[in-house]
């Protein structure tokens, strides 16, 4: 009997964040959307507790990011997407901004793109090349100081 628990449990712990994936999913697909009201710092495209830690992810127009951050747009740059994150100990809120942080991004096509985020002004950051309209799939690893490795992840739609 215990062992039927056992599997029942891990089953569970398995099957939440697909179920939550695939909520994630028909909910921005579901229209209604409005992008842009989320003022300078972007759209609060995710939010998630993992373990502990309450993982905020935004994603905005390059030209959004450089606003927010006083800064001139460069030129040349292909990525037209900031993807970023922020990260808080759910229990107490202090933010927590020291890691390492990974994106993984799988575009509409199914090839993907990888980089590690530089932590910058309370959030962690990359730039991605979202052009192609459709949805890509954000997967993110992070180790904060504790040690833990967490991930989380959800769907963007590119209009
Ligand atoms: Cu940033």
């Amino acid at each position: 009997m215990k062992k039927l628990t056992v599997l029942v449990a891990a089953l569970f712990a398995l099957a939440a964040p697909i179920t939550s994936f695939a909520a994630d999913h028909t909910g921005h697909g579901g229209g209604g959307h409005d992008m842009g009201h989320g003022g300078p710092q972007g759209d609060v495209a995710h939010e998630e507790v993992v373990d502990g830690v309450k993982a905020t992810f935004k994603v905005m127009s390059m030209k959004e990011h450089m606003k927010a951050m006083n800064m001139e747009m460069p030129k040349g740059v292909k990525e037209t997407h900031h993807i970023a994150v922020e990260f808080k100990d759910a229990k107490t809120g202090k933010a927590l901004t020291e890691g390492d942080v990974k994106i993984k991004v799988q575009n509409p096509d199914k090839s993907d793109q990888s980089k590690d985020l530089m932590g910058m002004q309370g959030h962690f950051g990359a730039d991605f090349d979202l052009s192609k309209k459709g949805k890509y799939g954000v997967m993110c690893k992070f180790q904060l100081k504790d040690g833990k490795t967490r991930s989380a992840k959800f769907w963007y739609t590119a209009k």
